[in-house]
């Protein structure tokens, strides 16, 4: 029985989310989700998300494939996170590679290749052109 760990904010879910979920997925045999609170993402990326946590929060806990939702409220917190839902395996997409290697003594990390010429900050600049 092994469990994986991802995190995320997820705003204006689109394929390059669903592909690394997806693939989250697979490794395991549950998956766990922390998605970024409205607050943790203002801090993070100096912007507001499009769509509130809740709204985020259900979206992903929707798809077949993810069995449990969290809030991640502070990057600060992931080696508690990790340790409370007993994760075997932490995933992430490249654009994270190395930065989560300090977990490496309570779970596998790995990280995933992102989805190509997709992102959220990408969808955003095309609605405002
Ligand atoms: N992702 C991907 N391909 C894309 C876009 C995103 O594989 N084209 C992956 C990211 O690498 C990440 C996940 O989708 O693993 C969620 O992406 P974001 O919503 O941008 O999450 P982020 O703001 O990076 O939050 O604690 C870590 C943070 O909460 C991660």
């Amino acid at each position: 029985m092994k469990k994986v760990i991802t995190f995320g904010t997820f705003d204006l879910f689109h394929i390059g989310h669903l592909n690394i979920l997806r693939r989250a997925a697979a490794l395991g045999n549950e998956l766990i989700v922390g998605v970024s609170t409205d607050k943790l993402n203002l801090s993070k990326k100096n912007r507001a998300p499009i769509y509130c946590q809740n709204s985020r929060a259900d979206i992903i806990q929707s798809l077949k494939f993810v069995d449990e939702v969290f809030f991640e409220e502070s990057l600060e917190q992931k080696r508690q996170y990790i340790l409370e839902h007993k994760a075997d395996i932490l995933v992430m997409g490249d654009d994270w590679e190395g930065r989560f290697d300090e977990f490496n003594d309570i779970c596998e990390v790995i990280y995933l290749k992102r989805t190509p010429s997709i992102s959220t900050t990408e969808i955003i600049e095309i609605i405002k052109e």
